[in-house]
Order: C-alpha cells, then sequence, then structure tokens
C-alpha cells in the first residue's frame, strides 16, 4: 500500500480537521499530528493484515479440506521478514520521535517568557511587565512563548490541546513549556491532572494575537510595575540588600549578571544558574554555598509566596544587562522600563 505525499497530507489535514481533532494552531502541532496519523495509520496496517490472516488461513485450511495436521519446519526468510520489517517501523517511529521530543522540549533561544502558577484551582498568569491574569493567557502569534510553571500547591499539568503543549504543573520546582502561535483566536487551557473537587473547573482561554495587539494589550493592563520592579522592591524590603549590595566588602555576592553563569560551589561542584536555582537559592540556600562565601545567608522557606519568587528571581534575572534586551525585545514601551538602578548599590 503506498500513500503519495499529496495524499497523505490531505488525509492528516482533513483528520486535523475534522472535528474529532483539536484544531492545529502552533508550530509544533502538524509535526505532533503526522506522527500520531503515522503511528494510527501502522497500528491500521497491522490489524488489517493480521485480521485478512487470521480469517483467510481459516477458510484455506478449514478442517473439511485439511482434516490432519501437517507439521512446518519454517522459514528462515519468512521469520527475516517479519522481523526486519517491523523493527525498521520502530526504528523510523523512534528517531521521528526522538526529533521532536528534543523540539518540542527545547525553547528556541529568542523566546519570550512568561511565568505560571497553578493553585486550586486557578492559572495565574505573569507577563515580564508585570500582567497579570486570572484563568487567561494572551500571547502573541509568530513568536515563540515559553512558559516557566509552577504550583502553590498540589500536582498539576498545563495543557493547550490546540497548540499540542502538555507539562506537569509541580509544586517546589518550575517546569518549562513553549510554543509559538500561528493562528490569532482563543484555544482552551485543560487541567490535565486530577488535582481535587473543582479540577474540572482548573479552566482557561489563551488568546492568541498579533504582536501589535499583544502590545497593545500589555500597554493597556500593566500595572506600572514591571515583575522586575516588584522584585527590586521585595528586595530591598526583605533586606537581602544588607548582604547583597554589589560592593567588594559586602558579606553576599553581587548579584549582577549571576543569572545564566556557571557558579562553584564550596565542595568544588559547578552549577549553572537557571531559574530553578535561583528560586531554591533563596529557599534552601544551605544547601548550596557559593565558594567564597560563608553559609550566612537564612533560608527564607514559607515567607515568600510563589509570586513573590517569580518577582525576586526576576529582579536578579533583569540584573543581566543581555537578559534585559532579550525580554524586551518586540515587547512595549512599558516593559522597556525595567529597573532603574544598576545593581543594589545601597549601603
Ligand atoms: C545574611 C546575609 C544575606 C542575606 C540577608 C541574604 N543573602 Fe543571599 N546570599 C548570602 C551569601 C553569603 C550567599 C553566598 C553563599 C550561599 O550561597 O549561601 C548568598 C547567595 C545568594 C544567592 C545565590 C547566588 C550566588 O551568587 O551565590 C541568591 C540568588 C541570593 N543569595 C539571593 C538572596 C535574596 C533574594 C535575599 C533576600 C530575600 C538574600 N539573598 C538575602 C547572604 C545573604
Ligand atoms: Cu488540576
Amino acid at each position: 500500500m503506498h500513500i503519495s505525499p499529496v495524499m497523505w497530507q490531505f488525509l492528516t489535514k482533513w483528520l486535523a480537521n475534522s472535528a474529532l481533532f483539536p484544531r492545529e494552531a502552533s508550530t509544533v502541532a502538524p509535526w505532533a499530528d503526522a506522527l500520531y496519523f503515522f503511528l494510527v495509520g501502522m497500528t491500521v496496517v497491522g490489524l488489517v493484515l493480521v485480521g485478512i490472516l487470521v480469517i483467510g488461513f481459516s477458510i484455506r485450511y478449514r478442517k473439511s479440506v485439511h482434516p490432519v495436521a501437517t507439521q512446518i519446519e519454517g522459514s528462515t526468510l519468512l521469520e527475516a521478514t517479519w522481523t526486519i520489517i517491523p523493527l525498521a517501523i520502530f526504528l523510523v517511529t523512534f528517531v521521528w520521535g526522538a526529533l521532536l521530543y528534543f523540539r518540542i522540549y527545547n525553547p528556541p533561544a529568542n523566546s519570550m517568557n512568561i511565568y505560571v502558577v497553578g493553585k486550586q484551582w486557578m492559572w495565574k498568569a505573569e507577563h515580564p511587565g508585570g500582567q497579570h491574569e486570572i484563568n487567561a493567557l494572551h500571547v502573541p502569534i509568530g513568536r515563540p512563548v515559553q512558559l516557566t510553571m509552577i504550583s502553590q500547591d498540589v500536582f498539576h499539568s498545563f495543557s493547550i490541546p490546540d497548540f499540542r503543549v502538555k507539562r506537569e504543573v509541580i509544586p517546589g520546582r518550575y517546569s518549562t513549556v513553549w510554543f509559538e502561535a500561528t493562528d490569532a483566536g482563543t484555544y482552551h487551557i485543560f487541567c490535565t491532572q486530577y488535582c481535587g473537587t473543582k479540577h474540572s473547573g482548573m479552566i482557561g482561554e489563551v488568546t492568541a494575537m498579533t504582536q501589535e495587539d499583544y502590545d497593545k494589550w500589555t500597554q493597556e493592563s500593566t500595572s506600572g510595575m514591571s515583575l522586575a520592579q516588584n522584585g527590586e522592591r521585595l528586595f530591598a524590603s526583605m533586606e537581602c540588600t544588607a548582604c547583597h549590595n554589589g560592593t567588594a566588602t559586602a558579606r553576599g555576592p553581587n548579584l549582577a549578571g549571576v543569572y545564566g553563569s556557571k557558579l562553584t560551589l564550596t565542595n568544588g561542584q559547578q552549577v549553572l544558574v537557571t531559574d530553578g536555582y535561583l528560586r531554591d537559592a533563596i529557599l534552601n540556600p544551605s544547601q548550596h554555598v557559593t565558594a567564597g562565601f560563608a553559609p550566612i545567608m537564612p533560608t527564607y522557606q514559607g515567607q515568600i509566596s510563589e509570586d513573590g519568587l517569580i518577582d525576586l528571581v526576576e529582579y536578579i534575572k533583569s540584573l543581566n544587562s543581555n537578559y534585559r534586551v532579550q525580554q524586551t525585545l518586540g515587547t512595549s514601551q512599558s516593559d522597556l522600563a525595567a529597573p532603574t538602578t544598576p545593581g543594589m548599590v545601597k549601603p
């Protein structure tokens, strides 16, 4: 059985647009669907083949024609055929799946980041410019968007079927997912991990809009303070500045430029500073003490909300000048008003 690429495309497009499937509204959606349809197709081929053989053989070797069974010693050629063909199909599926997996799990370097906090039973989205939304998410189309997500209570799972993305949202640790919306419109958000009585109500709506509309939206819904600015305030009010003031005699390290860098810890281990590392460094400082410093930083466990932690993380990230440029690329002017002070130069 041979299906030409045109037929195949027609078939997958038709299937994807039928009522059986969600819309394809992100760059990975057609890829994910193609693999899925390939798997379904192979399964159907296998099913039909085995079905035909079962029925065909039971007619051909029926008792009235073959009253006595004959012993068959086997055929190397047949054995090889039905080993090699399925193996080839599995290997194709594996390589295809692995390529798609890497594509889905590695956000492009130019993605913009939005934070999502899940809790029983709602989704909160926080944009770098400080815009907050509940059970709603506005994103530009034609631009990769990464969601950095965390749960405030139990396990949740964030899913946008039309974008073919789904990722666990876990308490105590950031997980990420990325997509690039292709069509303006509204799409469902679902929680796909049972999380308590009102799990089925933990739904929301993504609004994908053109970059201009998104810019307009960010301007209209600004709270006047970016996440980093909120973080800067928190940093001062929680007296992080007592130790992290950026001076040579400070008791804590200068945090400017620390995001994305490699830190050497007192035990000689090297760690890459990610969002997750920054969060953990604030909550469990004694777990990974930076070389050259005393373990004097107190734990802030239970004292800062997830939103506050996001603000602090975003503030520390904003102290990297290249990160700030990256985040504001293509976003509105109000977003450009990131922290004005270049460091924590306050004794
Ligand atoms: C009592 C002084 C002190 C206070 C207060 C303090 N820190 Fe620290 N902090 C340190 C020291 C010392 C280190 C390095 C040793 C370590 O990793 O524990 C550090 C490390 C860190 C790191 C890891 C990055 C690095 O370069 O080592 C982060 C992030 C951080 N602090 C953030 C904060 C934030 C946010 C606050 C306020 C909520 C805060 N700190 C309050 C002393 C302090
Ligand atoms: Cu849920």
